[in-house]
């Protein structure tokens, strides 16, 4: 399978599109915000799911305009759905690490939300912990950046990287979303509810918010909000969707 030609005409040909995936306060079960997840739609292979073409892109360079492209296609969709008077959502993009790295991102991400007319405190940016552990020039003024500028910061896949709590500390970030393999098995394997308790418990005491990935069940829905776990996103409230669909979950449970 060889990708990393296509990849270049498939950005000029627009043969992206971004899905959307509920994030659900578990208070009241509303929808309060959604993930922009890429997908390809290759006019031979089908759609090729992004952990196949990410990384190819990284290699590449090509990710530095495919992120540009994801970041301003979540942002004009955000601003058709306030437009439309959909309940207000937030909308996180994933970042990957050499599009983190990029110099300019801060300006880049600034014209689009300018562009727009995206209030920044409605965008999310949710990056990984290598990228803050990198320890690269500019990281920490980076993040400031972000953060004077109003947009929103969280940390992906949290607890799988190789982690330091001490960035927690260094970091301006607002949201810690718990990686999915400790939720799998919340309720069967005592480990795993003792790092989601420890890690919400921790959050709450630095002011984060947590969002607990993959939720796929009633019962860890339940332990869940036993354990105070603010938002949740899985297949049990939906999986990722094109817009169309989003818009209409959104009407029924925003
Ligand atoms: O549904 P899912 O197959 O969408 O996503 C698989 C992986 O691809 C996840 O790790 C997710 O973070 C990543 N991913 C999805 N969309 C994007 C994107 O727009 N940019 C980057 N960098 N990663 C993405
Ligand atoms: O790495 P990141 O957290 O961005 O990846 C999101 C990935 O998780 C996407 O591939 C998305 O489709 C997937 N995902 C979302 N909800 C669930 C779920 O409930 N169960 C499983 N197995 N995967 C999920
Ligand atoms: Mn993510
Ligand atoms: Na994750």
């Amino acid at each position: 399978l060889t990708l990393g030609g296509g990849l270049r005409k498939a950005i000029e040909e627009g043969q992206f599109e971004l899905y959307y995936q509920p994030k659900v306060r578990s208070m009241d079960e509303a929808t309060v915000g959604a993930e922009a997840l890429i997908r390809w739609h290759h006019p031979e292979k089908g759609m090729i799911p992004p952990d196949q073409f990410i990384p190819i892109a990284e290699e590449s360079g090509l990710i530095l305009p495919l992120g540009e492209w994801v970041i301003r296609r979540a942002c004009e969709q955000l601003k058709l759905w306030q437009d439309q008077g959909l309940p207000p959502i937030n909308l996180s993009v994933n970042l990957s690490g050499r599009q983190f790295l990029q110099p300019n991102l801060v300006e880049v991400v600034k014209q689009i939300l300018a562009d727009t007319g995206i209030d920044p405190q409605y965008l999310e940016l949710e990056l990984t912990e290598s990228m803050l552990m990198s320890d690269a020039h500019g990281t920490i003024q980076k993040l400031h950046d972000f953060r004077e500028m109003g947009v929103t910061l969280s940390i992906d896949d949290f607890g799988t990287g190789y982690s330091s709590l001490a960035y927690l500390k260094k970091f301006p970030i607002q949201a810690l979303k718990i990686d999915r393999s400790f939720i799998k098995d919340l309720g069967i394997d005592g480990d795993d509810d003792a790092i989601v308790k420890a890690t919400i418990a921790m959050a709450q005491s630095l002011n984060l918010k947590v969002i607990a990935e993959g939720v796929e069940s009633r019962n860890q829905m339940n332990l869940l909000t036993d354990y105070e776990c603010q938002e949740v996103q899985g297949y049990l409230f939906a999986k990722p969707m094109c817009s169309d669909d989003f818009e209409r979950y959104l009407g029924a449970f925003g």
